[in-house]
């Protein structure tokens, strides 16, 4: 870990464990790509163009998520901060923190000092809304760290914070499977002390004819953030994947209760991955799994939690009840 030295004491950024970064993705996709299902991790989405893209993603009319969570917080705001009770806010996944703003815009109108912690695996994004958000709250202190903590929440020991209120917003828990759900939030857990709490912000189950346009919207946004993953391949591990020669294709998983994401090759292909020293051979229409998001139920999102040792303790919802903030405390 490396700590960079800041004229700010208002602010420390934390790197952990970039420098393999590289290593495991080159790992990752040798592993993936050889899989009789063809997969990748989601979380290579977010390079700075796929950042960009996720954001303006968020802004599009379909994808309702995103608009979903931040009525929450702007509506909740003030219940929310009242409820947490101004202990330090860590946060998994922070991205640009838009939604994230009107929560600590509750802590800023406290009038009193309170420390934001963001984690993030896209550096850019978490550096520049660092500075931002130093510039607009006047009582935030931040400590952010650059870490993949998909498999691995105990990285926000390194805040080394007493008390504290680890939130996970953005339905980004949705992009695990149910079981390493239930691990991801065991883990957690084990992190907090008995007056800590958790918030969860997580898309709720509906009908298909809503959610699959969220995920394949008329603009081909959608399209170009999961193609993106194949131009990344190609920058940083010697690919030599033509887009042109893949589809995005979305679909509704009803056993699971997911939506899945694949890229489907047009034809047949034989795809070099230099570094790897690899050649991935494609059937016409076989496809890449890029991506699961599963949608919970209430009662399915109370049963994750028992299961971490979680109780509900609020919930808070959008006007039309389509996505769920989720208070929980240890048991
Ligand atoms: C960032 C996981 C919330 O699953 O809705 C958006 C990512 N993928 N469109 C989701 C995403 C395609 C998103 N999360």
């Amino acid at each position: 870990m490396r700590t960079e030295a800041l004229a700010n004491k208002r602010f420390q950024f934390y790197n952990m464990g970039v420098q393999a970064h590289q290593h495991i993705f080159a790992r990752d996709v040798a592993y993936g790509l050889a899989a009789p299902q063809k997969w990748l991790p989601p979380k290579y989405f977010y390079d700075e163009r796929g950042s960009q893209l996720y954001e303006q993603i968020c802004a599009l009319p379909e994808y309702y998520p995103y608009r979903a969570e931040r009525e929450i917080l702007s509506t909740y705001a003030t219940q929310i901060h009242a409820e947490i009770g101004h202990l330090a806010l860590v946060e998994f996944g922070s991205g640009s923190a838009t939604k994230t703003r009107h929560l600590l815009a509750a802590y800023e109108w406290a009038g009193r000092p309170f420390r934001y912690c963001p984690v993030d695996i896209a550096r850019e994004i978490l550096w520049d809304t660092a500075n931002r958000l130093l510039q607009e709250y006047s009582h935030v202190e931040i400590r952010a760290i650059h870490a993949d903590f998909a498999g691995q929440p105990e990285v926000i020991q390194a805040f080394q914070l007493e008390k504290k209120a680890v939130a996970f917003f953005g339905s980004s828990l949705g992009n695990f499977t149910p079981q390493e759900s239930v691990e991801f939030l065991q883990r957690t857990a084990a992190l907090l002390g008995p007056e800590d709490v958790f918030l969860l912000g997580i898309d709720l189950k509906k009908s298909p004819a809503i959610l699959l346009p969220a995920y394949d919207d008329a603009q081909g946004v959608t399209a170009a953030f999961n193609l993106n993953v194949l131009h990344r391949m190609n920058r940083e591990l010697g690919g030599r994947f033509d887009p042109q020669n893949f589809e995005h294709l979305v679909l509704y998983n009803y056993v699971q209760g997911c939506i899945e994401m694949h890229l489907r090759s047009r034809q047949a292909q034989r795809v070099p991955i230099v570094n790897i020293e690899q050649v991935v051979s494609f059937g016409k229409d076989e496809t890449i799994h890029t991506e699961s998001s599963f949608k919970y139920s209430v009662d399915e999102v109370r049963d994750l939690g028992y299961q971490a040792n979680l109780g509900l303790r609020r919930t808070w919802f959008d006007a039309r009840r389509w996505f769920l903030l989720a208070l929980f405390r240890p048991l």
